[in-house]
Parts: structure tokens; C-alpha cells; sequence
């Protein structure tokens, strides 16, 4: 059963009534040019594998084929070509990682733009297979964007403990242990698969916050191992950068990027990593931010940083995601300065730059300004870079969100994100299109989810929680799909493709993300979990007087962060007029983010008519009466679901049932206790 965990969505569970597809089915495969160790080899035994285990059929694949038999070809546009070139002209047009796929009375094509492209279209083929979905059909798809990734936070060593994953809740990392490269990569291969299952590209092993201890040979050549783990599933790695590492592993005196000795030191590192890895992606840094090391400390730009590692990636085609999540966490000061808002570093940090990057430079942006939290403004800085390509990093993993102890999907908030309009140049501007790079016409662009997997059999802790990685996958390859569609998708190859089973999981899914705002924190006052204890549970006295800068200004009579131009921070007047202007005027701002951007009195009130302090009051009833509502429907589906996953779900929501009382009293008591209004409906209060 810890096979179902592993395997999430890509079980190939027999489907009821197996045999009657069987005639439906293609009896052989061919593969073109298939070379072991490589996708589209990989391709033929998913489907020798997916075949068989959803029908019980078994097919091979074969030398050479008859006309007689019924075939699913694989390959390259190039293989195709070779075999029969009028026919590879009249593919519908593919670009990079792309498929066609064409199904018709049990013959099967699928043909990628490159070799990846034909396992995604293989994928794709077995996940309709797998829903029971045999029919004739023919598909081009092609990537909205080209940047698919996934980092992790696994550190190399940690105090002692062997591999542990910053904010990671699915137990040890699947890469490191003591401080080096696991001997056994069984689980990564797995983990390739998923990946390539739902079109992500490319992994970052290693956490953000660096370890430069990652680029030793001993474990240059662990990495290697790691890329011939995921190069199968045409998943390629990259390396996070600790800056410096210079000074902390080659003994230099210095980490200036303008220091001709430095620049050398780095140029030997990317020589050495390509020299094992011919494929691999890049890197990914995060500098001058909490602590970590950046160009900032010799008086260089961040641009001057990036660069550097940029020119040494160039002759090898790499790139690097540099990070915008930089501020520092030691000068905010809350009690002295009304106008400080970490809310503003990135942009201020960035702007004058983007002229400045060298072409293989990618910035990185949270989707909001601070840190993941439950509801967050899109960050300002997605209508400042225009010449620079970006990432948006999204958090699958949930940190500020219930850490996989809670289901919160969270399909509908990114896509809110994705599909703001930022009104650049008073324009249509989705975020979706700005991070494809469409909107500014840039070649490279696209996505980075923190994933944070780990050993247990369920990779992030908690079977519903796969929903989100899956998600993730679909909406960095196709961000206009719908929420429920995905969610419905990954139900029926998850658990079943019962009715019941997929319109109770849709419910509870579509719910929780509504739920989980309005028992942790509501009208844009951010999640207000314990700041600093693990960001987890309930604490909202902790968000204020520390320099963190996740305030929320509360006191006896009023709350929320004056982000305004004409009275506060100036972080409203970082985004493009239209949509400044409706954050810089309370009667303009949704209410969802009154408190993000306004400082208001308790007695405010709302576009609803009621009061923000009853607002709070009557969200957190609602939040956690609709989390007691997921246990009743889950327990619905007994019978339906393996005993195993139902009980370790059913174990989680009755969890979340019981803390999200605890979520909604705590904060509902220190709002009462700090501003003395009374709840109207007398549940708040001392009774
Ligand atoms: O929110 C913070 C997290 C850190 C993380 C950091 C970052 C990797 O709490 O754990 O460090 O963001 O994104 O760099």
C-alpha cells in the first residue's frame, strides 16, 4: 500500500471491466530511435507498464511492425521525419518540450518536438487511459512557458540531523544524507517520474540557503549520479549557489563577483559540474537576504551579481534563477519608522537594474511582496522588469498554510495570482503572461514551485496534499486551465473515478482555501501564525514589534499596514497607475486586502456593510464550521477509497477540524481582548 502513496497519480489501478477495452487498445509499441536511458525509451516501458496494469494487456515493444498490428508509435519529430518526412511535415507546429497526439481506432501517435516532448505526450495518453478514455481524438500541446521548475530546501547537513528539508513535512530528503549525495536514488528516479508526468523540467536539489559545501568533488560527483537518476524522464538538475563559497570552500580572501580571482574560481566550478552534467540546467541564488552572503557586501550591484555566475553558464547554454526575495530582516524597524514595509525591498533593490542583466538571468519573484502567505497582493515587481526575464515562485509546499497537516488546494489562489492584471502601460497584463514572457516579448520566463518532498511514502506528508504539486505541474504547462478541472483529473488517478468519490474531494477541495483565510487571517492581514516558531498555529501578537516586517500595526483602536503614497509606505505606488490607484483609495481596495494595504479602525467599515472587527469575528466561525463540514464527507466515501488512505486522510481532516477551533478562538480572543468591541452574536468575549 505505501506503493499507492509513491506511485500518487500515476497508479495505473485496474480499471472495472478491463477486458472489454482490450480490442480498443494498440497491441504493439514502436519506439523511434529509442535510446536506453533516455525519454522516449522511458516512454515505451511507462506504456508496456500503463497498459498492463490498467487493462491487464500485455504489449511490448517491438523491432518492427506489421500492418496488421495495432501501434502506438513514440519519437521525435526528427525520428518521425526520418521514418516517413511528408507526413512529419504536416504535424501541427510544436515548440520545445511539445507533443501531437493522435489517437484513431487503436493506432497511436505521439510525437514530441524532443525526446521529452514524446514522454509528456505519453503521459498524457496513459492518463486518459487510465480514466477510461480510449476514444479518437488528436491533440497539439505545447508549453505556455518554457521554465517548468522545482526547488527544494533539502540541506546537505544540518546540526546533527542527517538530511532534513527546510520547511519540508514529508520526512528527510530523498537527495542528502550526512552531508552527502545518497547512495540509493530509488526515491528520485520515482520522483523524476511525477515530475515528468505533469511537464516540470527541471529540479534545484539543494536549498536556497546554500551550503557551499555542495560543490566539493566528492559531491559534484554525487550530483551527476542525481542527473543520470531524473535524466530518464527528461528532468535535468541545477545546483543552489551559496555566494560565498569562494571564500568558505576555495579558501579565496574574497567573494567580490568583480574580482578577476573570484570570477576564475566560479568559471572552475560551472567547467567542473558540466564536465559531469552535460545538461544541466544552471543555478538558482539567493543573496543578500536573510543572512545569506551577495554582491551587496562588496558595494556590487545584484545585477553584478548575477552576472557573474551568468557569463560562466553561457558557454554551456545554462541559466540562472536569481532570487528577489531580498531584504534584510536585522534593519526594519516597526516602533521608529512608520514608512519602513519589507513589502518595498524587492522593487527598490531591483529598479535600475533591468537594462543590466545578462540574457541568461532570470529573476525570481514570490507571487506576493512579503512571504507566501494565505492571501497576498501579486508583487509589484512583475511590472518593473521588463528587459530581464522572470520566475515566479510559488509554494507548494505549505508553509504558512497548515504545513500538509491541513488540506488547503491551492489550484484557485495561484490562479488568482496568475491571472491579475497589472495594467502595464494601461494594458491588458495577466501575470501569466508577464512570467511567459509573452506580454515583454522575452524568449525565457515561466515557473518555480517549492516542492519539498521527502522520504515518506506519501513524498510531501499527507496523500491530499499531492493535489497541489499536481496542480502546479498542469498550470506552469497550461495556467488557463480550470481549478476543478485539475482537481477532478487528479481525484479519479489518485483515489477513483467514482462520482462520489470526485464530487466530495472537489468539495472539500474548492472549500479549503476560502476556509483555511478565514480562520487564519482575513482581509489581507496576512496568515497570523506564530512568526517565530515554525509558522505554525496561531499566534498573532507575534507578527508585530519584531523586525521580520510582517506587521500588522494592531493596538487597542486600529489595525492594518498604511501602505498608501499619501500617508504610509508607497508600496501602493509601486504597481502601474490603474491598479495603484484603486490600492491607494479604501473605497477601491477589495476587501480581501483592506488591511493589507489600509490601517483602519476596528469600527471600519466594509463593502459588505459590516464592521472589520465583526467581519474577523463571524470569518473565523465560518472558516472552521466549513473544516468540521470535510470530516462528515470524507467519511462518506468509506468503502470507496483502500482502507490505508482513507484512515491516514480521515486521521488529518479530523486534526484540521480540531485546529482550526483552535485557530478560530485564538485569534478571535486576542482581537477581543485588544480592542474591547464585543462580538454581536456573543460567542467572543468573556461570557
Ligand atoms: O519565508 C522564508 C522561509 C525560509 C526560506 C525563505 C526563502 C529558504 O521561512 O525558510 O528559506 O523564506 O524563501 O528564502
Amino acid at each position: 500500500a505505501a506503493e499507492d502513496g509513491l506511485n500518487a497519480w500515476l497508479r495505473y489501478a485496474r480499471i472495472s471491466d478491463a477486458k472489454s477495452y482490450h480490442k480498443r487498445l494498440p497491441s504493439v509499441i514502436s519506439t523511434l530511435n529509442a535510446t536506453k536511458g533516455l525519454p522516449v525509451h522511458t516512454a515505451g516501458e511507462e506504456l508496456v507498464a500503463g497498459i498492463s496494469g490498467i487493462f491487464g494487456k500485455k504489449i511490448s515493444v517491438a523491432k518492427s511492425v506489421s500492418s496488421k498490428d495495432t501501434t502506438v508509435t513514440v519519437g521525435t519529430v526528427k525520428a518521425y521525419a526520418a521514418k516517413d518526412a511528408k507526413a512529419a511535415k504536416a504535424l501541427p507546429e510544436l515548440i520545445d518540450d511539445g507533443f501531437y497526439l493522435k489517437v484513431s481506432r487503436g493506432n497511436v501517435l505521439i510525437i514530441g518536438s524532443n525526446e521529452r516532448g514524446a514522454l509528456y505526450g505519453t503521459f498524457h495518453y496513459l492518463k486518459l487511459l487510465a480514466q477510461g478514455n480510449t476514444s479518437d481524438f488528436s491533440l497539439a500541446s505545447n508549453p505556455d512557458a518554457p521554465v517548468r521548475w522545482v526547488n527544494q530546501w533539502d540541506n546537505m547537513q544540518d546540526g546533527g540531523t542527517h538530511g532534513s528539508v527546510e520547511r519540508g513535512y514529508g520526512g528527510d530528503s530523498i537527495f542528502f544524507w550526512d552531508g552527502v549525495i545518497r547512495s540509493d536514488l530509488t526515491r528520485v528516479s520515482q520522483y523524476g517520474r511525477l515530475l515528468a508526468s505533469i511537464g516540470l523540467n527541471a529540479v534545484i536539489a539543494n536549498n536556497v540557503n546554500a551550503n557551499a559545501s555542495i560543490l566539493t568533488p566528492e559531491n559534484m560527483d554525487g550530483l551527476a549520479r542525481i542527473a543520470d537518476a531524473f535524466r530518464p524522464w527528461g528532468v535535468q538538475l541545477g545546483v543552489a549557489l551559496n555566494f560565498a563559497a569562494p571564500q568558505l570552500l576555495g579558501g579565496l580572501d574574497s567573494f567580490d563577483p568583480l574580482e578577476p580571482k573570484v570570477v576564475n574560481w566560479w568559471q572552475g566550478i560551472s567547467d567542473n559540474l558540466y564536465k559531469r552534467i552535460p545538461d544541466m540546467a544552471g543555478y538558482l541564488v539567493k543573496a543578500n537576504s536573510e543572512g545569506q552572503p551577495g554582491p551587496m557586501t562588496y558595494n556590487r550591484t545584484l545585477a553584478d551579481g548575477a552576472n557573474m555566475f551568468a557569463r560562466t553558464l553561457q558557454p554551456y547554454g545554462g541559466i540562472i534563477l536569481f532570487r528577489a526575495f531580498v531584504y534584510n530582516h536585522q534593519t526594519l524597524n516597526q516602533d521608529r519608522d512608520w514608512k519602513a514595509d519589507r513589502a518595498n525591498a524587492a522593487v527598490n533593490y531591483f529598479d535600475g537594474l533591468d537594462e543590466k542583466f545578462e540574457d541568461n538571468v532570470l529573476v525570481q519573484i514570490k507571487y506576493g511582496a512579503i512571504d507566501f502567505q494565505v492571501r497576498e497582493p501579486v508583487s509589484p515587481l512583475f511590472s518593473h522588469l521588463r528587459k530581464t526575464g522572470v520566475t515566479i515562485e510559488l509554494q507548494i509546499t505549505q508553509e504558512y498554510l497548515g504545513q500538509q497537516a491541513h488540506l488547503v488546494y491551492l489550484a484557485p489562489m495561484w490562479k488568482e495570482i496568475l491571472d491579475f492584471d497589472m495594467r502595464v502601460d494601461n494594458k491588458t497584463s495577466p501575470v501569466k503572461d508577464i512570467v511567459s514572457g509573452k506580454r515583454f516579448n522575452r524568449k525565457l520566463g515561466g515557473y518555480a514551485g517549492v516542492v519539498n518532498v521527502g522520504t515518506n511514502t506519501t513524498w510531501l506528508g499527507a496523500h491530499t496534499a499531492m493535489s497541489n504539486l499536481y496542480a502546479y505541474g498542469k498550470l506552469a504547462w497550461n495556467p488557463s486551465l480550470k481549478s476543478e478541472e485539475i482537481l477532478d483529473e487528479w481525484t479519479r488517478l489518485t483515489f477513483s473515478s467514482d462520482r462520489k468519490v470526485v464530487d466530495v474531494l472537489r468539495k472539500i477541495s474548492m472549500a479549503s482555501w476560502p476556509a483555511y483565510e478565514n480562520y487564519s487571517g482575513n482581509l489581507g492581514i496576512q496568515t497570523l501564525t506564530d512568526i517565530l516558531l515554525g509558522h505554525y498555529g496561531p499566534n498573532p501578537a507575534s507578527q508585530d514589534n519584531n523586525p521580520w516586517g510582517q506587521w500588522t500595526r494592531a493596538d487597542a483602536d486600529t489595525i492594518g499596514m498604511d501602505r498608501t503614497v499619501k500617508n504610509g509606505t508607497g508600496n501602493a505606488g509601486q504597481y502601474p497607475p490603474e491598479v495603484a490607484a484603486m490600492y491607494e483609495n479604501i473605497e477601491t481596495t477589495p476587501d480581501n486586502l483592506l488591511l493589507w494595504f489600509h490601517h483602519v479602525p476596528y469600527t471600519q467599515k466594509l463593502k459588505s456593510g459590516k464592521t472589520v472587527i465583526q467581519h474577523f469575528y463571524d470569518a473565523h466561525y465560518e472558516g472552521s464550521a466549513t473544516a468540521q463540514t470535510f470530516v462528515p464527507l470524507w467519511k462518506s466515501l468509506k468503502g470507496k477509497i483502500d482502507k490505508e488512505r482513507y484512515e491516514h486522510v480521515l486521521f488529518r481532516l479530523t486534526y484540521q477540524a480540531g485546529h482550526s477551533l483552535v485557530w478560530r478562538d485564538s485569534v478571535n480572543q486576542f482581537y477581543f481582548n485588544k480592542s474591547g468591541i464585543p462580538d454581536q452574536k456573543k460567542r467572543v468575549g468573556n461570557h
